[in-house]
């Protein structure tokens, strides 16, 4: 009766597993839970072979390559690395040890900004824990690993229909001895809109004891006031306040006066003023040009005492020259890709610049053979992911007219798509970067990104340009997101907000100039729990109630997909995407020496229903399915 009642009716997942058809349709649930994780995970393959994966073109399972691993034996120990330097002489220990070093110290971002910028950070755990003990041997010289926070996330449960804090913890059970980092958007934590302040601070503490050492906090304004709590805490856990100076512009142009070298001291100032122990500078757009890498680094030397680390994306393909440029001005450390996982809108590669910086006064610190090995593997697994490839295939230099952040650009040509904008992207693309001057010139970057993504599409669509704005604009109702860039939901930007244009979008609504953190609401942890555990049926845990309170639809739909299919992280990345072929068999380990024998025997024709009976074999034993055939 489970699987009838669901699959029987017509709202049913359709293979999008946007369950949120159970909210509206309760009575269908009224069953008792089947406890069958065999069943589940049957459900699971039965619906994605049936209906396939949302994103990924419908096709027969392509025969993909199992990913080659790395020659090295993983009896061997692992050598203790940066994270022992951090327990062993605290914060401060840490970066004196940074500043005594003179090699050029790398992060790899592959668990995190490369499949993000690359693959619509679709990159599953299951495809890190194949790999994260052989990290553990052979990158055992890196500074970090950026493998959590930003868009990952939400993406994890919204799309994957897996735990990240599970992820994270399990990689930090893999990977024991280097440090661990994580993207953490200030006021906005790993969510598109600013939280209460215990809700950032509670974040920050159950990500500290779960495992990240290195919060890189960033505002997505520049606007510090909303970066302090968060820079604040992370000093309470004994971690590293790693903070962001966003970078946009052209230090190199003249005409660009408002983004200066000047403000990014200051701003560099303020931070160290702030608690900050290591100075990032994202740029997230991958605008920073060789020249002004070694001008801005030289500069903020001379104004600050914090190591710098440096991030970019190599849309353009000058990232190497910038690397090499800032390398040569003093820069700390760099966040690469491994080669595989690397350029366009992702970081520059390890692997090349290894050999970019060999035989120079400070070469990389890595072992080539090793970034070599570790990429064949990246290459193979990126394979599984093509669905999600941005189409980009050689390096984009109008980065540096639109500014639009690596993980945006595919993201906003789908949005573009959908609204039937499609055909007129180059439009779109100009317009973006109109609307950033329209704007007064903003930071752009995950959420202010977004906002003025949405501003463009909403002109291109209405025809409306920097002129009839001012007119047409007061009939007009513009999208939530800018009415609320506007209000000061997100903070305040250097000069304010451009009034005029403040007045067409908010009509009578009132602006803030305060942090939004002072006006929320505090999370009520308590009765969060008490709610979750009444859902779930079960004690929610505190990882939970924070994934809850950051995106409550989110992990409702979650909790759903694994009451109908279980814990389906435990599958490969190809059954996951496609499900099975006829007469094909796979082995999946649900739990360590319990394991699961697949096999798909037959797709029954379509019953009058829509539904057709799937047959398998499960571990040896004949099972039959009715599962709702969407296509
Ligand atoms: C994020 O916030 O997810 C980003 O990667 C911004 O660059
Ligand atoms: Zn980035």
């Amino acid at each position: 009766p489970f699987l009838e009642n669901v699959v029987l009716h017509d709202h049913f997942i359709s293979g999008k597993f946007d369950t949120s058809f159970i909210d509206t349709t309760p009575e269908l649930f009224n069953f008792p839970v089947r406890k069958d994780r065999g069943t589940k995970i049957l459900n699971y393959i039965g619906n994605v072979t049936l209906n396939g994966f949302p994103g990924v073109e419908k096709r027969s399972k392509p025969i993909l390559v199992q990913p080659n691993k790395p020659k090295v034996d993983l009896k061997t120990e692992i050598q203790p690395g940066t994270k022992q330097i951090l327990e062993e002489r605290g914060a401060e220990g840490l970066i004196s040890w940074i500043k005594e070093q003179q090699d050029v110290l790398l992060t790899d971002t592959t668990f995190r900004d490369a499949h993000q910028s690359l693959l619509a950070t679709r990159v599953r755990s299951q495809d890190m824990y194949q790999i994260a003990d052989y990290n553990a041997r052979m990158l055992k010289d890196f500074f970090s690993f950026e493998l959590w926070g930003g868009a990952t996330f939400d993406v994890a449960y919204r799309f994957l229909k897996e735990d990240p804090w599970a992820r994270l913890e399990k990689l930090r059970e893999q990977m024991p001895n280097v440090l661990f980092q994580m993207l953490l958007r200030g006021a906005n934590a790993v969510g598109y809109k600013n939280y209460p302040d215990n809700l950032i601070r509670e974040f920050i503490r159950e990500s500290a004891s779960s495992g990240i050492d290195i919060f890189r906090i960033f505002d997505s304004l520049n606007w510090i006031k909303g970066m302090e709590v968060a820079i604040d805490e992370v000093r309470q856990t004994g971690k590293i306040a790693e903070a962001a100076i966003c970078y946009t512009g052209d230090i190199l142009d003249d005409s660009r006066s408002k983004y200066s070298v000047q403000y990014y001291k200051e701003m560099a100032k303020e931070l160290e003023a702030a608690g900050a122990h290591i100075l990032a500078i994202k740029d997230m757009a991958g605008l920073l040009k060789p020249e002004a890498a070694y001008r801005l680094i030289s500069e903020l030397k001379e104004s600050t005492e914090l190591p710098i680390h440096l991030h970019t994306h190599d849309t353009s393909g000058n990232g190497i020259y910038t690397y090499a440029r800032a390398i040569e001005a003093g820069v700390d450390i760099i966040d690469t890709a491994l080669g595989s996982m690397s350029g366009l809108t992702s970081q520059p590669s390890a692997n090349s610049l290894y050999y970019a910086m060999k035989g120079s006064k400070r070469e990389v610190r890595a072992d080539i053979d090793a970034l070599e090995q570790l990429s064949a593997y990246w290459q193979d697994v990126r394979t599984f992911y093509s669905d999600f490839e941005s189409g980009m295939n050689s390096p984009h230099s109008e980065i540096y007219v639109h500014e639009m952040p690596g993980g945006q650009y595919s993201n906003l040509q789908q949005q573009a798509k959908a609204v039937g904008l499609g055909d007129r992207w180059d439009e779109v693309k100009k317009m973006y970067s109109r609307v950033n001057l329209l704007f007064g010139d903003i930071v752009k970057v995950t959420p202010s990104s977004k906002v003025v993504g949405d501003m463009a599409l909403f002109m291109v669509q209405n025809d409306l340009n920097e002129d009839n704005i001012f007119e047409r604009g007061l009939t007009i109702d513009f999208p939530d997101s800018v009415v609320e860039l506007f209000q000061g939901y997100l903070g305040q930007i250097p000069g304010g907000f451009p009034q005029e244009l403040q007045k067409v979008i908010l009509k009578d609504r009132e602006a803030i100039t305060v942090r939004p953190g002072e006006l929320l609401e505090p999370v009520n942890f308590e009765e969060l729990e008490k709610t979750l555990t009444k859902k779930l049926g079960r004690p929610a845990s505190h990882q939970d109630v924070l994934a809850y309170a950051l995106y409550p639809k989110v992990f409702e739909d979650y909790v759903t997909a694994q009451e109908l299919f279980g814990d389906i992280s435990v599958l490969d990345t190809p059954t996951f995407l496609y499900g099975l072929k006829l007469g094909e068999e796979i082995e999946v380990e649900i739990e360590k020496g319990k394991t699961l024998i697949i096999k798909l025997i037959e797709i029954g024709e379509p019953q009058h229903d829509g539904t057709r009976i799937m047959y398998f074999e499960l571990n040896g034993q004949s099972r039959e399915l009715v599962i709702q055939d969407m296509t």
